[in-house]
């Protein structure tokens, strides 16, 4: 499904995927692009079904959905599991939040180079600290130190020579109230140091401050942005400001959390499922998404047939 595979050693074993665009060029294109947040192998294959070209593999939900907090509690390898399950069901490009990168820049290039290796497209690495916190949570967001940010950034470009494997430098510096200067110093010092962009993050109610940013940078390298607090903004205002890539961030995983509230509240009220039937997804459907007519054809074709069918 992803293509040939480039196989050194079994130390360097890189798949490549070859999905149907590269994150590359949806993030270096005129176009604005979207990613749409996925955190499991179901989530993705219904983001891919609704046509998004790009998944954002977000640390939040996916630290959710396995029952942690998103304060670097899921473990570099548990995110990497769940990555390499996205993957197998859908073939668009995925960028990783690789939060801050599990620790220093011998994680972060470990980490970037397992998930390459499991079929990810890119990785997004935050200028915190490990472990982090979550942004919309609370004020304590203590910044990385530039220099050692960059060797984190260097890290990983060199352990992951893949010109198509994207590297994405997120500032957290607006959310950490520090002001644009400091998020333009540390922009400029992340393309120096091989950064393929820029995420620059802010939990505004309005876009402002991503505007300013956008005017003050000039699109040096494209610029991401994930909307999630200033989510009243027209996608035509990034457009207009030359924004490259849009994530949305977290909405699989809280559409999930309101239904699963709704049907489980209406399910214990009820002690019936009655009720809910027309509310939930048919099975059908749970096994279109995970191409079950896909095994059918392979019964086929693999397995012994008699006159009757299969055996
Ligand atoms: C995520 O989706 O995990 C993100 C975006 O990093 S945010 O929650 O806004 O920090
Ligand atoms: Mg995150």
């Amino acid at each position: 499904m992803h293509g040939s595979l480039l196989a050194k050693s079994t130390d360097n074993f890189i798949p490549a995927k070859s999905p149907r665009e590269s994150l590359r060029s949806l993030i270096t294109s005129s176009d604005l692009a979207f990613a749409m947040e996925a955190h499991d192998g179901l989530s993705a294959a219904i983001a891919q079904r609704a046509g998004f070209k790009a998944l954002w593999a977000s640390g939040l939900s996916i630290s959710s959905s396995l029952g942690y907090r998103d304060a670097s509690e899921a473990s570099w390898s548990e995110v990497v599991d769940v990555v390499e399950r996205m993957a197998n069901v859908a073939d668009i490009p995925i960028l990783v939040d690789g939060d801050s990168g599990f620790g220093n820049f011998n994680n972060a290039r470990l980490v970037a180079r397992k998930l390459r290796q499991h079929c990810a497209s890119g990785v997004c690495l935050e200028d915190k600290a490990f472990p982090k916190m979550n942004s919309f949570v609370g004020d304590r967001h203590p910044l990385a130190d530039v220099g050692e940010f960059c060797g984190r950034l260097k890290a990983v470009k060199d352990q992951v020579p893949d010109p198509e494997f994207v590297l994405v430098a997120r500032i957290e510096a607006l959310i950490a109230g520090h002001g644009q200067d400091e998020a333009l110093v540390r922009a400029h010092a992340y393309a120096e140091a091989g950064a393929d962009a820029i995420l620059i993050h802010s939990r505004k109610s309005d876009a402002e401050e991503i505007f300013a940013f956008t005017r003050a940078w000039q699109n040096r390298l494209p610029v991401v942005i994930v909307p999630t607090k200033y989510y009243r903004t027209p996608v035509s205002e990034y457009r207009k400001a030359g924004i490259s890539t849009v994530v949305w961030a977290n909405h699989n995983m809280r559409a999930a959390i309101s239904a699963m509230r709704q049907v489980c509240d209406r399910i214990i009220r009820e002690e019936s499922i009655a009720g809910i039937e027309s509310d939930v997804a048919t099975l059908d459907e749970l096994f279109d998404l995970l191409k079950y007519q896909e095994l059918s054809a392979a019964e086929k074709r693999y397995l012994p047939q008699t006159e009757n069918g299969v055996r």
